[in-house]
């Protein structure tokens, strides 16, 4: 019976709802408009359009888990226990509101009237986006001791909401399934969600958000699972990012408050390495390209400490000019606001610029800062007298710098004589290799197409910048003429932090060429750190590539094939009959590779294969970088096994 009735509401459900369709049409038709890209990187958006959903139910006070799984068939799942979706008629829609949210874009925020939406996706663009990229989706509402669900195909509903039982749970919970006709890819990453995930437990502190994968089960028959939970929010984020950093002093000086309206959440600790690392978040938004909440963290930084080291006379007897580069040198922080209107700018759409927000944050992290040094002389100190030896170490490599430069007359740097350059000034056209080793930089000398191919051989080693101060590495020949080559040059943007011209960029496409082994990989890390610290503008507009050549070379009477992983060679095995009589090459190193070979396998770009590097996650990477070229060397061994080129090779 009730079978009955819900075939007749499917039948004549289809005409009411024409000009909803309409509207998710257009998602469909421009996908990228709405989630950023049709990659892995949109493919992974789509969760957390779902879970920024449930957030905010967790921010109104309603929702304490949140709970994501990886279904076997790589659908998702997100279930929380929040209010539950409304599921009312919606007087003007004259539907039901569930069906309306999941229908209709940005109808998410429209029920919460006193409230704005904080958390909001990078795009901000509902769950009917989720809905319309997704072949199959099923919303489950727990509410009022009853279950409602509706489910839908690429948006359309295929029924009206209806009730299916009774329940003592409250929530809400969504499946959906990722259209690969529209996704590139559609295999999801744990890492990448667990990334995620863990930054956002972080930022919402006391909120229990869980992530299961369902496709693999391990040898105790579990599946693999996280818990994010923190009790202290960003005091525990930021000695999380510090991890692999040694403290200079142990205390979190950390501030939770709210000022002109706008609630500011910040956490502060020193190392002793020599990096700035600051992370900040408008609405659990990384804003990487940072902005006005950023401008004004700093000021009050250079501000507070000024003041402080001037009333304490320290800085008389130091005699040294600090500038306020020296005051962040060491420097951790999370900085996390939340903004009703934010205004977002910049290359993509991550940098603040809501101009209000600049003072309410000088404020709020001058007072808690000025604070903690009153109480705390012995480690207050310590903060000084770290400023001051970075402003010594800075003064020391400028006069060094102003000694070559004279050298050099007209700050006219030459491009380094180890660069065999290419003929097109077309910089779009450009690619620079950065080649280990003399022996493969002459073979992809002689290989290259000179007229869009520059080849750079490394000789040297390549400075770690993660432990090496900021000046030492224009100090390093190699790190020099990788910079030289690249045109650009760096200065202090108006807000006083680094900043890298990437309009001088003489190529748009820097690949590392480095061996398929450790050192290889190793190399590639050390140069992928250098970017990441030094110019994360190239990484984060596209411009830095990894080079992977094949690690076998199957030859089998006429057939032959360059194979670039196990799986290829397993395949190209399996196609000619078995290993007998079968010849395969394993290289080792580019060197093995005569020039034309090389050539055709890794540089030319019809055959090539290129890793784009990209940030998913500057925190995660930040993490992740601070691991590799930490002190400690299991784990950085352990990740480069994982996760480099030649991974299933054993080395
Ligand atoms: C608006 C109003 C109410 C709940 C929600 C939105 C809501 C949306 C989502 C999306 C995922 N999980 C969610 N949980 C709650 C409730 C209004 C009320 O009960 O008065």
């Amino acid at each position: 019976m009730a079978e009955e009735l819900d075939k007749q509401q499917s039948s004549n459900y289809t005409a009411h709802n024409i000009q909803v369709l309409e509207g998710l049409e257009a998602v469909r038709k421009r996908p990228a408009m709405y989630i950023g890209d049709i990659s892995e990187k949109g493919l992974h958006h789509l969760v957390y359009e779902v879970v920024d959903n449930s957030i905010d139910e967790a921010l109104a006070g309603y929702c304490t888990h949140i709970e994501v799984f990886i279904n076997e068939d790589n659908s998702i799942t997100v279930q929380d226990n929040g209010r539950g979706i409304p599921v009312d008629m919606h007087e003007k829609e004259k539907k039901s509101a569930l069906e309306v949210v999941m229908t209709v874009l940005h109808a998410g925020g429209k029920f919460d009237k006193g409230s704005y939406k904080v958390s909001g996706g990078l795009h901000g663009v509902g769950v009917s986006c989720v809905n319309a990229l997704s072949t199959h989706m099923k919303t489950e509402v727990f509410r009022g001791g009853k279950i409602y669900q509706q489910e839908y195909s690429c948006g359309k509903p295929l029924y009206p909401v209806k009730e299916v039982g009774t329940t003592e749970l409250r929530g809400t919970r969504q499946t959906f399934t990722p259209d690969g006709s529209i996704f590139t890819e559609t295999v999801y990453k744990y890492d990448i969600l667990a990334a995620r995930l863990r930054e956002l437990a972080f930022l919402n502190k006391g909120l229990r958000i869980s992530l299961t994968d369902r496709r693999e089960k391990d040898e105790d028959g579990s599946y693999k699972h996280d818990t994010f939970y923190s009790e202290e929010g960003l005091k525990e984020f930021v000695r999380y990012i510090n991890t692999n950093r040694e403290p200079l002093i142990p205390d979190v000086i950390y501030l939770n408050t709210e000022k002109q309206g706008i609630p500011i959440e910040v956490a502060i600790m020193y190392n002793t390495s020599y990096n700035e690392n600051i992370h900040s978040y408008v609405n659990n938004i990384n804003t990487i390209e940072g902005g006005t909440h950023l401008a004004g963290f700093r000021r009050a930084i250079t501000r507070t400490l000024k003041k402080y080291a001037d009333d304490n006379k320290y800085l008389e007897k130091a005699k040294v000019e600090i500038s306020s580069e020296d005051f962040r040198e060491g420097l951790t922080a999370v900085i996390s606001i939340k903004v009703a209107e934010p205004q977002f700018e910049g290359q993509t759409k991550t940098k603040l610029g809501n101009n209000e927000v600049m003072g309410a944050v000088d404020q709020a992290v001058g007072e808690a800062l000025s604070y903690y040094l009153e109480e705390h002389p012995k480690e207050a100190k310590m903060i000084v007298n770290k400023v001051i030896l970075a402003a010594t170490a800075r003064i020391a490599a400028r006069k060094a710098r102003e000694t070559v430069q004279k050298k050099n007359p007209l700050g006219s740097v030459s491009l380094p004589g180890k660069l065999a350059d290419c003929s097109s000034r077309n910089a779009e056209e450009c690619e620079l290799f950065l080649v280990e080793g003399d022996s493969a930089g002459g073979s992809a000398k002689s290989g290259r197409n000179r007229k869009y191919q520059a080849i750079l051989p490394l000789r040297g080693k390549i400075l770690n910048v993660e432990k090496a101060m900021w000046h030492k590495a224009f100090e390093s020949d190699e790190v020099n003429n990788i910079i030289q080559a690249l045109g650009i040059r760096f200065g202090m943007n108006p807000e006083n932090e680094r900043e890298a011209n990437l309009e001088k960029l003489r190529y748009h496409k820097v690949i590392i060429m480095t061996d398929a082994d450790v050192d290889g990989s190793h190399i590639d890390t050390l140069i992928m750190t250098l970017f990441f610290r030094y110019m994360p503008e190239v990484i984060q507009q596209g411009h830095l590539y990894i080079a992977m050549p094949p690690l076998y070379c199957c030859k089998k009477g006429k057939a032959e094939k360059y194979c670039y992983n196990d799986a290829e060679k397993d395949e190209f095995v399996a196609q000619n009959g078995g290993t007998s009589g079968m010849d395969i090459q394993r290289y080792k190193g580019l060197g093995e590779m005569n020039a034309e070979d090389l050539w055709e396998t890794t540089m030319n770009p019809e055959t090539r294969r290129l890793k784009q590097v990209t940030i998913e996650n500057a925190t995660d990477a930040d993490y992740i970088f601070s691991m590799l070229m930490g002190e400690d060397v299991g784990p950085r061994r352990e990740f480069i096994e994982k996760n480099a080129k030649y991974a299933n090779v054993d080395a």
